[in-house]
């Protein structure tokens, strides 16, 4: 029988019963429409490791216990001394950076006295006299404040939120509206000028923070402000001296003058750390908070990746290089019109946060090669720290490359080490450095550990991102170190030089110990509480808790919430 001869009423039932059966195969395995799963999927609850989440903890505990004691409300601990600093206007800093770590941690009642003194803070206060270091206040204080608030939806926070961001916003208020990085600000009525240079970092890390302050009060401003400075910065991308990368230093009085290209020629340095580090995560941070909109992010990243890869990543020459498979970030400058890149094989701590930025870019953007670059730029971190004298990695060290002579060339070579750690660049008067230390450490010209998240951030975000507990266990290690060598009577203090160790003999439980220990500095930054410990104890707690497909955590770790529409508009 023919199909013309089948009855029309038959002949539509059939047609409707292959299109159900179609649609429901193309439901089956493509499903439903799911927002993009970062986290890897975990099999089952009961991950946490209770008695490293309990170590971290108590040394949290320690350090914050040394804040109340001595230094409430002020920016910092002192915690050699027990002294207190004035560091960003002296709107308690510690106190305002640390109040969702203490939500994370289980530390109700602490939370509670910190709220309680955060609400009485007067933004406005002594802000006559003090210059506000914009990039600061914005990721510290409004992303500390912002998080407090997405986590506790505790009502009393908008209000300071609206006051504080109102203040900040208002450094944009100058007449090309590009922002003043270091200016006097008042709540009302500022008249400011934009700054004539500023580091990359400065304005390139203040989306997250105003974009989701428009979401929580639907006022629209905030956004709409850095909405207006992500197009400059996407405007500019071509115009400095390696196309696609912009500059340490920026020129925001430039925009939109005579010669606007010239914003992104006020310098010929690039790099992933210091001055740049968080312009380029927030790319990808930001597409996660409203990439769905604006697809600039993405744009911007796809460009910027790219030449991160050409021109500032590198393999270095260290024992079982391949084994290790690591990649370092360097800095490179190349002169405007010049095809001559240089590349600065010194890496930096603050760069290694690069690792989990290029591993969460890679699903984000569905580009697999790249979670690769972040497994290995977390490699060689996690090397720095096993295999420096403190087991903490210097805040600077200068690698060899490895040879390209014959291919690229990484087989660990005793003699090429010799010749060139003994070359005269790599010695200060007739002194080679790399004699003193570890194998594979060329030059170490900033020793200092300053209690810095950037190495675990990108091992919570590599076990975050596969599962694999051979990163809770280096994590561990580096924990062990931290706080060995960091350990101090009122908090943990930052080290002079992870790169000398010294017999020390200290007390504990009455009892005499001779430790080797680093030689410690009076000082431990807000971060201390706001990022590394609460990365550590995110390491260990199950991957449920503030996970990575729920918040967006900004360059501070302040994780804000990514439900789209919640209080938003
Ligand atoms: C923090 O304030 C932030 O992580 C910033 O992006 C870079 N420097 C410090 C921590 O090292």
């Amino acid at each position: 029988m023919s199909w013309r001869n089948v009855p029309p009423r038959k002949l539509i039932t059939a047609t409707l019963s292959v299109c159900a059966f179609l649609f429901l195969i193309h439901f089956v395995t493509q499903g439903p429409r799911t927002p993009t799963q970062i986290q890897h999927k975990f099999a089952s609850r009961g991950l946490a490791q209770p008695e490293r989440q309990n170590t971290v903890k108590r040394e949290f505990l320690h350090a914050w216990t040394g804040y109340q004691d001595h230094a409430w409300m002020a920016d910092g601990l002192l915690p050699l001394s027990g002294g207190k600093k004035h560091q960003f206007c002296g709107w308690s800093a510690t106190l305002v950076d640390a109040l969702d770590s203490l939500i994370i941690l289980g530390l109700d009642e602490e939370f509670d006295e910190a709220l309680n003194a955060t609400l009485t803070i007067d933004f406005a206060e002594s802000v006559e006299n003090c210059d506000v270091n914009l990039f600061e206040s914005t990721i510290r204080y409004l992303g500390g404040l912002m998080a407090a608030y997405d986590l506790s939806n505790d009502a009393r926070i908008l209000p300071k939120l609206i006051e504080l961001g109102d203040m900040l916003h208002s450094a944009f208020d100058t007449p090309n509206g590009m922002p003043c990085t270091m200016c006097k600000l008042a709540t009302k009525g500022a008249v400011v000028e934009s700054s004539e240079n500023a580091a990359l970092a400065d304005i390139g890390s203040l989306y997250l923070e105003f974009a989701r302050l428009s979401q929580v009060t639907g006022d629209d401003k905030y956004m709409r402000t850095v909405d207006r400075l992500s197009d400059v910065f996407a405007r500019s991308q071509n115009d400095s001296s390696i196309p696609g990368l912009w500059p340490e230093n920026l020129g925001p009085r430039l925009v939109d003058g005579p010669q606007g290209y010239d914003f992104a020629r006020k310098s010929s340095r690039y790099g992933l750390g210091a001055m740049s580090d968080s312009a380029y995560e927030y790319l990808v941070k930001a597409h996660l908070l409203v990439g769905e909109t604006r697809s600039v992010y993405r744009t911007m990243w796809d460009l910027a990746s790219r030449q991160i890869k050409r021109y500032l990543l590198f393999r270095a020459l260290i024992p079982g290089a391949n084994e290790t498979d690591a990649l370092f970030p360097g800095i490179a400058s190349r002169s405007l019109g010049s095809a001559q890149t240089l590349l600065e094989t010194r890496t930096e701590h603050l760069a290694c946060f690069a690792g989990g930025m290029f591993a969460m870019a890679s699903r984000i953007f569905n580009n697999p090669d790249d979670f690769e670059v972040g497994e290995q730029i977390t490699n060689g971190c996690v090397w720095a720290y096993q295999n420096s004298p403190s087991g903490i990695m210097p805040e600077t060290l200068t690698l060899l490359p490895c040879s390209v002579n014959d291919g690229l060339q990484c087989d660990w070579d005793d003699s090429y080490w010799g010749v060139q750690s003994n070359r005269p660049e790599n010695c200060m008067n007739g002194y080679c450095q790399s004699s003193r230390y570890p194998p594979g450490f060329l030059q170490v010209k900033d020793p200092s550990y300053k209690l810095r998240p950037e190495a675990i951030e990108s091992v919570f975000v590599m076990w975050r991102m596969t599962g694999d507990e051979y990163w809770r266990e280096v994590g561990w290690e580096m924990f062990q170190s931290i706080i060995e060598h960091t350990r101090s009577p009122f908090g943990h203090a930052a080290l002079l030089s992870t790169m000398e160790v010294y017999q020390r003999d200290t007390y504990e439980r009455g009892l005499m110990v001779r430790k080797v220990l680093a030689r410690q500095t009076d000082d431990m930054e807000s971060f201390w509480f706001a990022e590394t410990l609460k990365y550590f104890y995110l390491l260990f707690s199950d991957p449920s808790l503030i996970s990575l497909d729920e918040w967006v955590l900004n360059t501070e770790a302040h994780p804000f919430r990514l439900t789209r529409g919640i209080r938003g508009f």
